[in-house]
């Protein structure tokens, strides 16, 4: 197979996000080169790229198959000498994660813009993955932009072309080398590694036994297959516990973001009261919501909180000594107190899952979550939104209680950590510029220190204002302005930060958390209810309403 050196001009803009390099479609199908180059300069970056072994695959959105077969021309001819790809290219970001693992690659390129929409219209992304399974450290994704800011030519075998829709080995002469691309199922290795976390057999008498009502929403993302094997073949649920299954290139028109907004068909599915346990999980399968019977929402932060305070019902960590909690700094101190109650490490990092890895290799933490529906532990360096699902499953068979129940009583034990969070999706990037600044002026000159703020009939004080900084604990690297936060003087909280995931104008985020004791009457109210002072302050503080011109939030979570 011949290699050609392609001329090529280098793009300033290929610089990832909060989880790789999202575009609009457009950007990657119109842009010469634009696909070719982002690989390239990934490959670069990898040190002992000559030999190696990749994995690839992809959510199934638009493109992933056509980037695909690119990603392996140019492997080959830049002497990587094996790629792992799931059949008809696609792999949940969390297969990855364990594939790149169980085999020992060097690493992995996912094709996802994860809870983006997909289509011609909608957002593709390339994100690479290192040797411990985990996203690229900033330090990493970094060189990536600087190497794709001087491109100015790509290696590629075009002659190679590889059948990805059937499983099987395929060998190709590249110079001297031999490359390898093995075309494998994307669910096989996935589930074997989750019998290895769960005790699928009690999970299974449970659904059985109590006639359990499922419904796993895909939102036609990466997911069916997984969740047909996992929750209809191996668990014995009824197949319509299984929906929108099919991955589809656009994922039938749909956001597949697991929330109140985009996944609300499932939320009126569970308000009807005939299901018991709904999941929805996003384009890759790595985040996933949890609604109990008659709609109860599980947030995020709670979610986490409670697999923490049962890790114990999950077989893997009573295998595996839990070691300590992670959660991003927006995501509510639930499981602080759990952390404090069983005498184990808490810490907190910046939002995105790539913080927790050095925390997970070093033998720091076990478990770890984000506010954005995110959920994991050290069994892979990503966020899973099917092991989240099964964890709950198993503390609903051990507790023998329904999804309300269980976090009522976790209520009742550790207080609650009330929680909101307000995005502000395609806000115009000057308007957003302007939120950040006025917040950051305030930081600068404390002017709100000390005041009293006061809406719907409540009062709070500000106590401490300031901008995020994470110095890592394990490497001692920094990460500077990672969202700033006002915290009043009775535990509350509010965060603001810019969106690192978008792909076209600007989203603001503005996180409102509120602690309130486990004897307090109004434990049980609706959050809304009781985070709706918090909420104005923070509006009237950040003035999001006049400098974006949006007098609503696109989601509530
Ligand atoms: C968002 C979430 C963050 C998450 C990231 C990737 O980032 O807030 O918690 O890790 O998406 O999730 P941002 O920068 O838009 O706030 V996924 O499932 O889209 O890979
Ligand atoms: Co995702």
């Amino acid at each position: 197979m011949n290699v050609l050196i392609e001329t090529t001009t280098p793009y300033s803009d290929q610089k990832p996000g909060t989880s790789g390099l999202r575009k609009n479609t457009q950007v990657y199908m119109t842009q010469k080169y634009y696909t070719e180059n982002f690989i390239q300069s990934i490959l670069m970056c990898i040190d002992g790229l000559e030999g190696c072994t990749l994995v690839v695959g992809g959510d199934g959105r638009y493109m992933v198959k056509d980037v695909i077969q690119q990603s392996i021309k140019i492997a080959a001819a830049n002497g990587v000498s094996k790629l792992i790809i799931g059949q008809n290219g696609i792999l949940s970001t969390p297969a990855v994660s364990g594939l790149i693992r169980k085999y020992s690659a060097t690493g992995g390129i996912i094709l996802t813009a994860s809870h983006n929409p997909g289509g011609p219209n909608g957002d593709f992304g390339i994100k690479y993955n290192i040797a411990n399974g985990g996203p690229a450290p900033s330090s990493f994704t970094d060189k990536i932009y600087q190497v794709s800011k001087s491109l100015q030519s790509f290696r590629i075998c075009p002659e190679i072309s590889v059948d990805i829709n059937t499983i099987g080995s395929h060998s190709f002469t590249v110079g001297n080398n031999t490359f390898i691309v093995d075309v494998i199922c994307g669910v096989t290795d996935y589930v074997d590694l989750m019998k290895e976390i769960f005790d699928f057999q009690s999970i299974k008498s449970y659904i059985s036994s109590q006639s359990l009502k499922l419904r796993f929403d895909s939102l036609h993302g990466v997911m069916g297959p997984y969740a047909k094997k996992i929750i209809c073949e191996e668990l014995g649920a009824d197949s319509s516990s299984v929906v929108h299954a099919i991955p589809l290139e656009d994922f039938g028109g749909g956001h597949p973001d697991p929330n109140l907004t985009y996944a609300k068909d499932l939320v009126d599915q569970m308000k009807e009261g005939k299901l018991d346990l709904g999941v929805a999980f996003d384009g890759d399968g790595d985040r996933n919501m949890i609604i109990g019977k008659n709609g109860f929402f599980v947030s995020p932060c709670d979610s986490l909180a409670v697999i923490a305070a049962n890790h114990s019902a999950i077989p893997y960590f009573r295998k595996n000594k839990v070691v300590g909690f992670a959660r991003s700094m927006p995501t509510s101190a639930a499981v602080d107190h759990v952390a404090k109650d069983l005498g184990m490490d808490m810490f907190e990092t910046p939002t995105g899952w790539k913080f927790f890895g050095n925390l997970m290799d070093a033998g720091k933490m076990s478990l770890c979550g984000e506010e954005s529906f995110g959920t994991g532990s050290d069994h892979i360096r990503e966020k899973d939104g099917m092991w989240a699902a099964l964890a709950w499953l198993s503390i609903l068979a051990h507790q023998n209680l329904s999804a309300e129940e269980v976090i009522m009583r976790h209520w009742r034990k550790y207080g609650r950590n009330c929680f909101t969070r307000y995005d502000y999706e395609q806000v115009e990037s000057e308007a957003a510029g302007k939120v950040m600044q006025l917040l950051e002026a305030a930081i600068e000159d404390q002017s709100l220190i000390g005041s009293t703020q006061i809406a719907v009939g409540k009062s709070y004080i500000v106590q401490l204002m300031d901008n995020f900084r994470y110095v890592d604990p394990v490497d001692g690297s920094v990460a500077e302005k990672q969202g700033v936060r006002i915290k009043f003087s009775d535990g509350s909280r509010l965060v603001f930060r810019l969106s690192g995931t978008g792909s076209s104008g600007a989203t603001i985020r503005m996180y409102i958390d509120s602690y309130l004791s486990s004897t307090d009457p109004s434990l049980c109210d609706p959050a809304a209810d009781i985070l709706c002072p918090l909420v104005e302050i923070g509006l009237k503080i950040s003035n999001i309403p006049a400098l974006s011109g949006r007098t609503e939030p696109t989601v509530i979570t």
